[in-house]
Formats: C-alpha cells, sequence, structure tokens
C-alpha cells in the first residue's frame, strides 16, 4: 500500500442544507482524529452516535461516527465517516476542528477515489465507473455505471490480458527451448489459434462501441427539415418547456439546441436546428451547416414536413430516418394512417412519436450484455490491442516477432485497467471527479 502521510478530509455528501452532512477522513491520523474529537475509543465497523468537541472542549454537533481500518475501506487507509446536521455552520465548525490537527487538509477533486485506486482497491475502469454513476441521471446509465464500478470490465480485459501473457510466455519458452529437439511450431500453431479466437471476440467487443455511448452519453436525435414546418415547437412540446424560439417567421432558429431527457430509462438528446434552404444569409448559412453535421452525427433523424404537403428535398443522411408530418390540425381530413403525423398545438400524435422513439432507442441501446467499451480512452486502447493481434497473425512471422505483438496488445489492455503506466493519466481521470469522491 502507498504511504500518503497527510490525512485528507472533504465533505462527501451533496450541498448544504441538508438532513445529513457525511465528512469523510482519510489517512494515518483518522482514528486519532475521531478519539479526540469523540474523547471515547474507537470500535471498528460499528456506528456509534457521540458528541464531538474540538480541543478546548466546545461541542461541535452530535454526529453518528464510523471508523473503517487500514486494509477495510473504500481508499485502503484508515476511514472516519462523520455523520453530521447537515447545516453549514455545524460543517464548518467541524471541518475548522479537524483542519487543527497536523498533517491534514481538505481533500482535492476525486482525491479518495485516487487513493483507492493507487491502494488497489479498485482498478481504473472502476473508479472511472465510479465516476459514471455519480453523475447518471437515467436507469441505463445507472446499471452500465454499476456493472463497470463493481468491477465487470475489469475482470473482463485481465482476462484478456492474461490469456496473452499466458500465450507470449508460451512462446518465449518455444524459443528458447527450440533447439533441444522439439517438434517446432507445434506451440506457435496453438497459440495462433488462440490469439485468432481472442482477435474476434476484441472485434465483437469493439462493434459494441455505439451501444456503449449510447448508454452513457445518450441517444443522439436531430430534428432537421425545411425553416417553419414545426422544429422548435416540436422540441419544445417534447421537453413541455419554451427551450427554443418559435415564431412564424422562416428562419428562427440559427444554432443547435439540445435538450436532454429520460425516455424509457435511457437518456436520449434532442436536437433542433436551422431550417434547411438555400440562402445568401451569413449566419443563417453556418446554422445550416451545424444542422447537417447534427443530422450526419445523430442516431436517428425526425425529418419533419408540414402534414398535407410533399415530404421536401431528400436528405442524404447515411442515419436511420424517421419521417414525420407536422401541423396535423391544418388538414381537414386527418393524415393517412401510414404515416407518423402529429400536432404540437393539439398535442394530437405527440405520443405515438414518443412510443416510436423509445422503440428506436431501446433496440440501439439494449443487449444482453453490459460489457460494452465505455469510454474513448478504453475504445483507443481496444483498437490498438486489436491491431496488435491483426499484426501478430501475419503468416511467417518470426517468433520473435510474434511474441513482440502479443505484449503490445497485452500492454494496451494494462493500459485501461491501469495495471501499467498511467501515472501521467491519474490528474486527467480524476480531478474530473468532485470534491469528497
Ligand atoms: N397550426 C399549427 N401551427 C404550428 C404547429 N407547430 C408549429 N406551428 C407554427 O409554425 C410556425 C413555425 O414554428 P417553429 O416551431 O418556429 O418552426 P421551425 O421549424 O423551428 O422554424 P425555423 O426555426 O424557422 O426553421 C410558428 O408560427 C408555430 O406557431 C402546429 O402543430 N399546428
Ligand atoms: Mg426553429
Amino acid at each position: 500500500m502507498a504511504n500518503f502521510s497527510d490525512t485528507i478530509y472533504a465533505l462527501s455528501s451533496g450541498s448544504l442544507p441538508a438532513g445529513i452532512a457525511v465528512v469523510r477522513i482519510s489517512g494515518p491520523a483518522a482514528e486519532t482524529i475521531l478519539k479526540r474529537l469523540t474523547g471515547k475509543a474507537v470500535e471498528p465497523r460499528i456506528a456509534r452516535l457521540l458528541v464531538l468537541r474540538d480541543e478546548q472542549g466546545e461541542v461541535l454537533d452530535q454526529a453518528l461516527t464510523l471508523f473503517f481500518p487500514e486494509g477495510m475501506s473504500f481508499t485502503g487507509e484508515a476511514v472516519v465517516e462523520l455523520h453530521l446536521h447537515g447545516g453549514k455552520a455545524v460543517l464548518r465548525a467541524v471541518l475548522d476542528a479537524i483542519a487543527a490537527f497536523p498533517n491534514t487538509r481538505l481533500a482535492e477533486a476525486g482525491e479518495f477515489t485516487r487513493r483507492a485506486f493507487i491502494n488497489g482497491r479498485m482498478d481504473l475502469t472502476a473508479a472511472e465507473g465510479v465516476a459514471d454513476l455519480i453523475s447518471a441521471e437515467t436507469d441505463a446509465q445507472r446499471r452500465f455505471a454499476l456493472s463497470n464500478a463493481v468491477g465487470d470490465q475489469e475482470r473482463l480485459y485481465s482476462g484478456w490480458r492474461e490469456q496473452l501473457i499466458e500465450a507470449r510466455a508460451l512462446i518465449e519458452a518455444d524459443l528458447d527451448f527450440s533447439d533441444e529437439g522439439d517438434v517446432p511450431g507445434s506451440v506457435a500453431d496453438a497459440v495462433l489459434e488462440q490469439v485468432h479466437a481472442l482477435r474476434v471476440v476484441v472485434e465483437e467487443h469493439l462493434s459494441q462501441t455505439r451501444r456503449g455511448e449510447i448508454l452513457r452519453d445518450g441517444f443522439r436525435i436531430a430534428i432537421v427539415g425545411e425553416p417553419n414546418v414545426g422544429k422548435s415547437s416540436l422540441l419544445n412540446a417534447i421537453a413541455r418547456r419554451d427551450v427554443a424560439i418559435v415564431s412564424y417567421e422562416a428562419g428562427t432558429t440559427r444554432d443547435l439546441i439540445e435538450v436532454a431527457l429520460d425516455l424509457g430509462g435511457y437518456k436520449v438528446i434532442l436536437i433542433d436546428t436551422a431550417g434547411l434552404r438555400e440562402t445568401d444569409n451569413i449566419v443563417e448559412r453556418l446554422g445550416i451547416e451545424r444542422a447537417r453535421t447534427a443530422a450526419h452525427q445523430a442516431d436517428l433523424v425526425l425529418h419533419l414536413h408540414v402534414a398535407g404537403t410533399e415530404n421536401p428535398s431528400k436528405l442524404d443522411v447515411p442515419v436511420q430516418t424517421l419521417s414525420v408530418a407536422t401541423k396535423a390540425d391544418l388538414l381537414p381530413d386527418g393524415v393517412p394512417a401510414d404515416s407518423v403525423a402529429l400536432s404540437t398545438m393539439t398535442g394530437d400524435g405527440l405520443s405515438d412519436l414518443l412510443v416510436e422513439i423509445e422503440h428506436r432507442v431501446t433496440e440501439a441501446a439494449s443487449g444482453m450484455s453490459l460489457l460494452l467499451p465505455s469510454r474513448e480512452r478504453h475504445v483507443q486502447h481496444l483498437r490498438q490491442t486489436h491491431l496488435a493481434l491483426e499484426r501478430s497473425q501475419r503468416t511467417h512471422l518470426p517468433l520473435e516477432l510474434l511474441a513482440e505483438e502479443l505484449r503490445i496488445a497485452a500492454d494496451h489492455l494494462g493500459h485501461i485497467t491501469g495495471a501499467i503506466g498511467v501515472d501521467d493519466l491519474l490528474d486527467v481521470i480524476f480531478t474530473r471527479f468532485c470534491i469528497g469522491k
């Protein structure tokens, strides 16, 4: 275990005032601090309601106290939790009292989790999972993040890495002993077969990248169409608030306007865009460019046209597109049953559209397994792993080079979990956490 000499502390629960405020203290002085604040002997892992006093004997608060000994805590260090009354003055008084002990300081963002990682309590994917879990807003995000936080991803990638390390050991043993009358090449053949199987598995895993992104970052839906067809009205109707400006003037919306929703437990991002048309107006043209880009990058495009008019210009996007007729209230005979039609004025057809969208989101995001790449950092290393595995399968590759490719592949997997060479990464990863985590 790494030996940190300073003891860190922070408010680990949400903003105050609140019912309770949880202060976490981690480090070598944690136990002493608890003893001195309470004047009582410390029992590990037993919750006790005790009066806290500062060094002058002044009562600070009555708190539920917990002590986790070294090796049995979140960070791996001795940890104290104080469940205080959740008032700002209470918190300030207690933090001041803790600060009065030597070698203590306020924790930096993500520092508790960082210590947990350095002390081997969790790997990097689990630490990232914890960060995702804290920011999870929908049920799908929560389930995905939790699976990562409890180490599912780590087990997957470490398993692959071990296979590769073993395969390489076999090859190197073969190299060392090949002059002793072994049948040359037989080991290599067996290893190559195994490596091929793993390559297929990694490939399949990488093909699920978009599904992981959808679960974590959301399913993106671009609303596009000519000016004035009611795109912004639809965004507002679905978001149930006035997010975008609506007006009878054509060319009202210029920027992209994004709204995040929870649809069927999935995070969905709805994007309103500028109406598509030929124009000399520079600002509008920039807006239209953004609209086209948004449509290209979306998971689903809602292509709007006014009911009863021809669905205009074909939208040339390599994306699932749903044609939607708007302003259905203006049609005297209603709309044909085979198309999606709605009116934001009367609300007709909106729930049908939402059902259809939810159906598409579920189709894109659901799957048997939550073992998916969860972030770009992982995807990059997985791609490098895959490339090295591909190279390792070139015909007539000398065994030394085969072993080297296997090492490269294994190292990239090690980078994902943090098993190797990540010092420079830690700042980037952990400073994205909030203080107290
Ligand atoms: N009758 C009727 N009018 C609607 C409906 N939805 C929108 N409108 C009207 O159509 C006009 C244009 O609506 P917007 O939502 O601003 O249209 P838009 O597609 O965002 O337009 P741009 O931003 O200019 O591209 C406004 O006057 C709205 O009040 C509807 O369902 N029925
Ligand atoms: Mg608009």
